[in-house]
């Protein structure tokens, strides 16, 4: 399958987050990708740069605002302490929550970002931007090849995307590579795209940047947030808004979830996604529903992946695959490689 490959991730490269009030390792880590692009090569799949400036499509999906000050978040940083601030991760320490204003920006640097953040988890370094961008030109590149007739390709990106709304970062993720993607089919000729979100956390982001819209459908599987990040947005109720509603899918499954038990809740994705006629498929590919993955609690085995492409190809559509979330560093290139040769082998 045609692969847009992200040659700046590595300049996103945060140290640690935290965890019960500890530092810990950043989980989301280049190592991640560097696996998933040496299966690619030993599994004979091209490798390609984005071709595509993903600019105008971000216009559509994020705020100005938000972009702006994502795009000079770091200088703004190291302006405060060139020096001391350089080898410093910044972390917001307070948030605009109910009753308080998200209208005014503040002057004041980390005020503004707890303005764009949902959570204290989301470190940014020096690179942040530019990896973002860059994987933000992936998935627009991978929709463009679709768009233009491919059967499928697949945007092999981090950071991840599906946790970052319309004027906010969260959950590892700052440009929303999924909803670039769909943005993108749409404004390519597809009527009606369909997303599905098989990461284990719910992408809050994609939901909201699509919940008042029919000509996306967001349909998603994941942890229950009753017990499961991002926590405060998931829940089977939320049926879209406005003109956008019905065209909202949460299938939340506890935490412990069988492989059986996840492709029966599977089948119920598919069931709402084939009544859409649909013209083309955003699959928000996270794997850390796998057994192994460390912040995760299902339970799928690598075999399971090639089930899930295999069941992916049977809707018939152009697929553009966008990687999420999955831990595991060490089985993930094995994991969505299993994904895409399932689907291009069913
Ligand atoms: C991003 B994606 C664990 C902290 C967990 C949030 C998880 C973000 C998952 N110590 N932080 O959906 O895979
Ligand atoms: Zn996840």
């Amino acid at each position: 399958m045609i692969t847009f490959h992200n040659p700046l991730h590595q300049g996103h490269a945060p140290v640690h987050e935290f965890f019960r009030g500890e530092r810990v390792p950043c989980f989301e880590k280049p190592a991640r990708v560097d696996y998933v692009e040496e299966a690619l090569r030993a599994r004979g799949h091209s490798m390609l740069a984005p071709d595509v400036d993903s600019s105008p499509v971000l216009a559509q999906v994020h705020a100005p605002r938000y972009l702006g000050f994502l795009q000079t978040a770091w200088q703004q940083w190291l302006a405060l302490d060139p020096v001391a601030n350089a080898t410093v991760q910044p972390f917001p320490s307070v948030w605009p929550v109910r009753t308080l204003r998200s209208d005014v920006e503040p002057d004041n640097f980390v005020a503004r970002l707890g303005l764009y953040s949902m959570d204290n988890g989301t470190p940014m370094a020096a690179g942040t931007w530019a990896a973002a961008k860059a994987g933000a030109d992936a998935a627009a590149s991978a929709a463009a090849r679709v768009a233009q007739g491919d059967r499928a390709a697949f945007c092999c990106t981090r950071p991840p995307g599906h946790h970052a709304g319309p004027d906010f970062m969260g959950g590892y993720c700052f440009l929303n590579n999924a909803a670039v993607a769909a943005q993108a089919l749409r404004n390519q000729g597809a009527r009606r795209v369909a997303l599905l979100d098989v990461d284990y956390h719910h992408g809050n982001g994609t939901q909201s940047i699509f919940y008042a819209r029919d000509d996306v459908l967001f349909v998603s599987l994941h942890g229950d947030p009753r017990t499961e990040y991002p926590f405060y947005l998931g829940h089977a109720d939320e049926v879209g808004e406005g003109k956008g509603t019905g065209y909202n899918l949460n299938l939340p499954l506890p935490a412990g979830t069988s492989a059986a038990t996840w492709f029966e809740a599977l089948e119920q994705a598919y069931t709402r996604i084939g009544g859409y006629q649909a013209d083309a498929l955003v699959i928000s590919l996270g794997l850390d529903a796998f057994e192994g993955d460390p912040i995760s609690r299902f339970a799928l085995a690598s075999a399971d992946f090639t089930r899930l492409g295999e069941r992916l190809a049977r809707l018939g559509l152009p697929t553009v695959f966008v990687l999420e979330g999955g831990y595991a560093a060490a089985e993930l290139g094995t994991n969505a490689v299993n994904v895409l040769d399932g689907f291009e082998q069913a």
